[in-house]
């Protein structure tokens, strides 16, 4: 019989590419989605529905009774719980709704297996915002690792961390087979447009399709010096994975280490398109600022190599490259759909 994995959050960015690497592993997954999950997300997973083994459930995660009933209806042999409200910015705009499902979400899940399916294992999807301001200093490079002190700086970091803290003492009080990916920033074909790298790549695609129009509007941005360890979303559910298959539950920081402006993305970016200088097109635009900020974040892999056997394979430049022409031809594909649209209006 198949191995059952429930995977919240499947019809985001990670959870699109967990399913997809599950379903090959031979697992059944059951994926889920809610009521109002956006069309955009729904794309993501939509080749997925004809597949035997992937069921898409719908649920909400801040509903105790639903993920109750979802572990007694199940009883998987794994949960890998990438459901949440995933964006810093709007944390600080939404902090109890943030928390409701970052925190909340995670202690339905923990407890439901506690009560009902102890021998479940759990995985929760933790984050490098938690480190926030805070680094450790070897070598002349600040960086982060498992063992560094957290010291939060958004709602977001805030209510993670406190799953986080959760995870470990239901892994400590129950013997529950729990633990967290510590994940630094991963991006992809796939993700959110409200993030800055799909923001920067997707204003580029439709521009390139406007025929690099000079009345083109430009690309209104925040903050372009903080710094991030971005990789590829496909290696980063790998990781996920292995953490459940060791014999021991434990925490890793996933990340590539090495790591980028936002400046020195949209450079990189804009040189794809042989523009070697941004400046034009961009606007430094206030609101997009935090009220708080994490300037520096870069990881130190060290145990998940060891220890998982884990290895990014998308390079900084491939990663950007891959965005950037996704949405190249994603923009112009949809500008030949809005013509043909135009034209069959026209002659009707
Ligand atoms: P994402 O694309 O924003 O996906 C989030 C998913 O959560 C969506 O599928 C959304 O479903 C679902 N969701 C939100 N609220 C829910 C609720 N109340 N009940 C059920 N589902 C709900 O995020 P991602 O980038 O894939 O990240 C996956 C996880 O990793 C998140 O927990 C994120 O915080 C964490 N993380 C991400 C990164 C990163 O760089 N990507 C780094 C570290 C940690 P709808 O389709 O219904 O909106
Ligand atoms: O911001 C700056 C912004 O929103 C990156 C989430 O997946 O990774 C992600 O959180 C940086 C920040 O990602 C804009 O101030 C400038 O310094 O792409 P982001 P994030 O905040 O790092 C972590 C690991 C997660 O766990 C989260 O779920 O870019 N920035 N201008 C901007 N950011 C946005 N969004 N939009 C701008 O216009």
């Amino acid at each position: 019989m198949n191995k059952i994995a429930i995977v919240t959050g499947a019809t985001g960015q990670d959870g699109s590419y967990l399913s997809e690497l599950l379903l090959d592993k031979g697992y059944t997954v059951v994926g889920l989605r809610r009521r109002s999950s956006s069309e955009k997300g729904l794309e993501r997973i939509e080749h997925l529905l004809n597949n035997d083994n992937f069921k898409l459930v719908e649920a909400d995660i801040t509903d105790s009774g639903c993920v109750n009933s979802l572990i007694s209806e199940y009883m998987p042999h794994e949960v890998y719980n990438l459901a949440a409200q995933s964006h810093v910015g709007t944390s600080f705009k939404q902090p109890s709704y943030t928390s409701q499902v970052n925190l909340q979400g995670p202690i339905n899940f923990l407890e439901a297996i506690r009560l009902l399916s102890p021998s479940t294992k759990f995985y929760q999807a933790s984050t490098s915002e938690m480190f926030g301001k805070n680094y450790e200093v070897f070598a002349d490079t600040k960086y982060q690792k498992e063992t560094t002190p957290f010291v939060p700086q958004s709602p977001y970091a805030v209510a993670k961390l406190a799953a986080h803290e959760m995870v470990r003492i239901y892994r400590d009080s129950y013997e529950l087979f729990a633990c967290c990916g510590i994940l630094f920033n991963h991006e992809s074909e796939r993700r959110g447009e409200n993030f800055v790298t799909r923001k920067i790549t997707k204003w580029i695609g439709e521009f390139v399709a406007s025929g690099q129009d000079e009345d083109f509007p430009a690309l209104r941005l925040g903050n372009l010096d903080a710094h991030r360890d971005w990789g590829h979303a496909q290696d980063y559910v790998d990781a996920m994975y292995l953490m459940l298959q060791q014999d021991e539950p434990e925490d890793y920081v996933i990340a590539t280490s090495e790591t980028h402006s936002v400046r020195e993305f949209l450079t990189e970016a804009f040189n794809e398109i042989g523009i070697s200088n941004f400046e034009p097109h961009v606007v430094i635009d206030p609101e997009f600022y935090r009220p708080c900020e994490v300037d520096w974040l870069l990881g130190h892999t060290g145990k998940a190599r060891q220890q998982l056997g884990w290895r990014p394979k998308v390079s900084f430049p491939e990663l950007v490259q891959r965005m950037v022409r996704s949405d190249i031809d994603a923009a112009r594909k949809e500008k030949l759909e809005r013509s043909s649209l135009q034209e069959l209006e026209e002659t009707s």
